[in-house]
């Protein structure tokens, strides 16, 4: 397995955990936290056959606190506009995997680390998660689409009081506002997590990914566009062997044995 310096990776069966293992600084994002992130996505080897990928924090404090402000200090123009670009194109492509990636956020999740959660397809959070932008306050403005996924996530006028006004979200405050979709105590966030994971691999594969990608999609087409879509792949279903499978498993009463790839 490759090794990463800000990174812990692992793999068990069709599910990746990887966790931001910067603890001193409350797994701040520097360049190479992000460079090493994208390379996890490059590896093959580590992606194939994946259902699920689980992105975590190290320690019980914090999510990600943000990008790493120390680094940033000394940045450039040009060299902002390179971080930018590195940043975005991860959001990009973890909202375009075929796999399901859950954020499980336990702590902070000030400025990118509040941006990476929400390049998540799921955000799991715990009761005292603290979700924030903060990024004015440094003479910033959010670089890794929070000015764009926030307002999308919880309508604008909230999402320019987090902006803009300071305001932070703890865990339920976030689920109540559709950030995250299920708050759990501290101790039990780990099991909540395992157990929605444990759902999602019982599922059909190829299913889930197309699922994943149309409801993807519905947020940035008209509703016929993304109809007419479903309906093309609704048939598709139907000449692989998923379906034949699904339904001939419940009329069986057995349970569904699918493959990873058809
Ligand atoms: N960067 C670097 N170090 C950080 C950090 C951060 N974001 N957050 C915390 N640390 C470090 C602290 O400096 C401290 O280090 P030592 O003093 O021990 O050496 C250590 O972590 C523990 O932090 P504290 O002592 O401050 O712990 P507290 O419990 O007292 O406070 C806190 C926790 C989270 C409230 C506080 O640390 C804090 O306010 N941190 C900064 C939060 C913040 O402002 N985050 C937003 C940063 S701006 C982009 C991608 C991303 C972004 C922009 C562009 N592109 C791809 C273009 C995002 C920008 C941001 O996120």
């Amino acid at each position: 397995m490759t090794h990463y310096e800000t990174l812990l990776t692992q793999r068990e069966g069709g599910v990746a955990t990887v966790t931001i293992n910067r603890p001193k600084v409350l797994n701040a994002l520097s360049q190479q936290v992000i460079e090493e992130l994208h390379r996890v996505l490059d590896d093959q080897s580590f992606t194939r056959d994946l259902r699920v990928m689980i992105l975590a924090g190290a320690g019980e404090k914090s999510f990600v606190a943000g990008a790493d402000i120390a680094a940033m200090r000394g940045l450039t123009p040009h060299e902002a506009a390179e971080f930018a670009r590195l940043g975005q194109s991860l959001s990009l492509r973890l909202e375009a995997s075929p796999f399901i990636t859950i954020a499980k956020v336990q702590g902070f999740a000030l400025g990118g680390g509040c941006e990476l959660a929400m390049s998540c397809d799921i955000v799991i959070a715990a009761e005292k998660a603290l979700f924030g932008q903060p990024e004015v306050d440094l003479g910033l403005i959010p670089g890794f689409g929070g000015t764009q996924r926030l307002a999308r996530r919880v309508g604008l006028p909230l999402a320019l009081e987090v902006l803009c006004g300071g305001r932070k979200l703890n865990g339920r405050e976030a689920q109540q506002l559709g950030l995250v979709s299920q708050v759990t105590t501290a101790e039990d966030l780990d099991a909540y997590v395992q157990n929605l994971v444990k759902n999602i691999c019982k599922a059909a594969p190829r299913a889930v990914a197309e699922t994943k990608r149309l409801a993807r999609s519905s947020m940035e087409q008209p509703l016929v566009h993304g109809l007419a879509a479903e309906a093309s792949s609704f048939a598709t279903c139907f000449a692989g062997s998923e379906a034949l499978e699904g339904l001939s498993a419940f009329l069986e009463k057995r349970p569904a044995r699918f493959t990873t790839s058809e």
